[in-house]
């Protein structure tokens, strides 16, 4: 299988979180390229011209972070490492949305500041981008304490995987650190703190640390 991806992308860190924790990193061609700069390589497996795009054994391109991650789930030789209480547990889905709308709202402020400098800020969609960031960091504090306890209460937490929600979350959090460290939601929610140290000491989020 091949990635297209580059250093700096959530989305293209998800994926190879995935690979990691699915024990398929080996068998992963790692095919670095810039999507600013649209090259033919990539415009022919994606023509949207984004990254992470993962072209199968059997050529085809699949793209979507979302697609990517439940595909190379059902790839995994011990089973999968990501979904296994999902279908059981409507509040995963919960938390992956909202972990996905964080790294969303996050990689469009960079985006629109790049291009228009920080007053890309102060229009109305700049506006609605940092309130939808303090909101949905409220929102995940209080529905991970939540999802933890239930997870606690059934014993999933004794598995040695990591739920796809808390792979998502946990890089949406650590883009924050990295593009907007501005906004203090360590200090903001300390429990989400404490919750993200035991993330990041995962050896898959330690060997993709953004740079
Ligand atoms: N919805 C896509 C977003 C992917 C995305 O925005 N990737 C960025 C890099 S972090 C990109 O390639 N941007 C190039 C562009 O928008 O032209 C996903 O979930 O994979």
């Amino acid at each position: 299988m091949k990635l297209y991806l580059n250093a700096t992308s959530p989305y293209a860190r998800a994926v190879r979180i995935a690979a990691i924790e699915n024990q398929l990193d080996q068998t992963l061609e790692l095919v670095w390229v810039d999507p600013w700069q649209s090259p033919e390589a990539l415009l022919a497996v994606n023509p949207a011209a984004k990254i992470p795009v993962l072209v199968t054994d059997a050529g085809a391109p699949i793209t979507e972070t979302l697609n990517i991650l439940f595909y190379l789930d059902q790839q995994a030789p011990n089973g999968p490492q990501l979904l296994s209480p999902l279908p059981s547990h409507p509040q995963s889905l919960t938390l992956l949305g909202y972990g996905q709308a964080l790294m969303d709202a996050t990689f469009q402020t960079v985006i629109a500041r790049k291009h228009d400098g920080n007053r890309a800020d102060q229009h109305e969609l700049g506006q609605r981008r940092i309130q939808a960031i303090h909101r949905l960091l409220a929102a995940i504090d209080h529905h991970l304490r939540d999802h933890q306890n239930h997870l606690r209460d059934e014993r999933h937490l004794t598995q040695t995987g990591i739920p796809i929600c808390d792979v998502v979350i946990g890089i949406a959090l650590a883009y924050l650190d990295f593009r907007l460290s501005e906004i203090p939601w360590r200090s903001d929610f300390p429990a989400l703190a404490d919750w993200m140290e035991s993330v990041e000491a995962r050896e898959s989020f330690a060997v993709t640390r953004f740079k």
